[in-house]
């Protein structure tokens, strides 16, 4: 493992005013979003869609720093042949690669999952840093509920999220780190706060008995929100600063970057909470994002699968790009998403 370049990727990666676009939705998951827009589910389809954001110049250029992409992904090429890899390096950004098999029923616990994928890792690695991979993405799911999670469930996702950490860096390839408390549930704020805290305090954990280099990740975590069913939602500002008082609790400062995931909430409230969080600073860790839903919902929207509305889909990723890079900044406001 060569630590000074893994490091060199991952602050790249969390670059000031730039975040990752994660596009690595699985054939199944992809096939729920162009259902919402009627576009039907075909590998060319996937392509045109991916193409599209991919040849969105200023958003790539400025404020894109890695991509996660899907297996079929990686391997595909644009409509001209160019590999859709050789289009993100052009811009200047990572290409990365979503190493998981997803998330199974964990044996003997009831409503918990746990993320597979393990066998054959080390193999897949080398193969995808030669097609051009420089970082991986492994989420983990951690669901809330009154009897749930269990010690059981948090341990065996950390452990499996340190193992690829580890075979990742060995393999010269940055893990992101993706341990995800879902926010499904009617639980409080309080209560996400409780169960991060407490996943991350044993990620962090068993990433130090795998030997993982913490210069050489990026955390991907959620922000502490309440469930989508919790009678009391609360302001940005209490995200915020709950997030803020989980991360500087478990995160170690030699941790070069955080960049959340978007887990369910709109993209304007994806983007304000960023904001928010940047606004305290004083953080050790570069914060941005790496949102999947809340960059893609509107590109997704404007196309809805029709050539003629090619240039409207990249107006709109362009623009949600902008907005994420100014929360990474701590420089977005409501007026700014007017004016656009
Ligand atoms: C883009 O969606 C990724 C998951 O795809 P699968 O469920 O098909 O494997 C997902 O891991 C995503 O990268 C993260 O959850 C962040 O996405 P959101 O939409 O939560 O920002």
């Amino acid at each position: 493992m060569n630590l000074n370049e893994l490091n060199a990727i991952a602050r790249k990666m969390v670059a000031p005013g730039k975040g990752i676009l994660a596009a690595d939705e699985s054939t199944g998951t992809i096939k729920k979003r162009f259902d919402k827009i009627g576009v039907e589910n075909t590998e060319d389809n996937r392509r045109d869609y991916r193409e599209m954001m991919f040849r969105t110049e200023v958003a790539m250029k400025d404020h894109i720093s890695g991509v996660i992409l899907f297996d079929e992904t990686i391997r595909q090429k644009a409509k001209d042949g160019t590999p859709l890899v050789k289009l993100i390096e052009a811009a200047g950004s990572v290409p990365g690669i979503k190493v998981d098999a997803g998330a199974k029923p964990l044996a003997g616990a009831p409503g918990e999952v746990v993320t597979e994928g393990l066998d054959g890792l080390r193999e897949r690695f080398q193969d995808y840093h030669k097609l051009g991979a420089r970082f991986a993405k492994w989420r983990a799911v951690i669901d809330i509920s009154a009897d749930i999670p269990t010690y059981n469930c948090i341990n065996a996702n950390a452990q499996a999220l340190a193992r690829y950490a580890a075979l990742a860096q060995e393999n010269g390839i940055v893990p992101i780190v993706e341990p995800e408390v879902l926010m499904d549930g009617d639980h409080t704020i309080e209560r996400c706060e409780q169960v991060t805290t407490w996943v991350l305090k044993e990620v962090f954990q068993q990433l130090y008995f795998a030997g993982v280099a913490l210069e050489g990740i990026v955390l991907k975590p959620n922000m502490i929100v309440p469930g989508k069913k919790c009678a009391k939602q609360n302001s940005v500002e209490d995200v915020a600063k709950a997030t803020v008082k989980v991360l500087k609790d478990c995160v170690p400062s030699a941790v070069p970057g955080i960049a959340f995931l978007s887990g369910g909430q709109s993209d304007e409230e994806a983007t304000a909470h960023l904001d928010a969080i940047n606004r305290i600073g004083g953080l050790p860790w570069n914060v941005t994002f790496s949102y999947g839903r809340a960059l893609q919902a509107a590109p997704q929207a404007a196309w809805s699968g029709k050539a003629d509305n090619y240039a409207k889909g990249q107006a709109a990723f362009a623009h949600r790009a902008l907005m994420n890079s100014q929360a990474a900044l701590g420089k977005w406001s409501k007026a700014n998403e007017k004016a656009a």
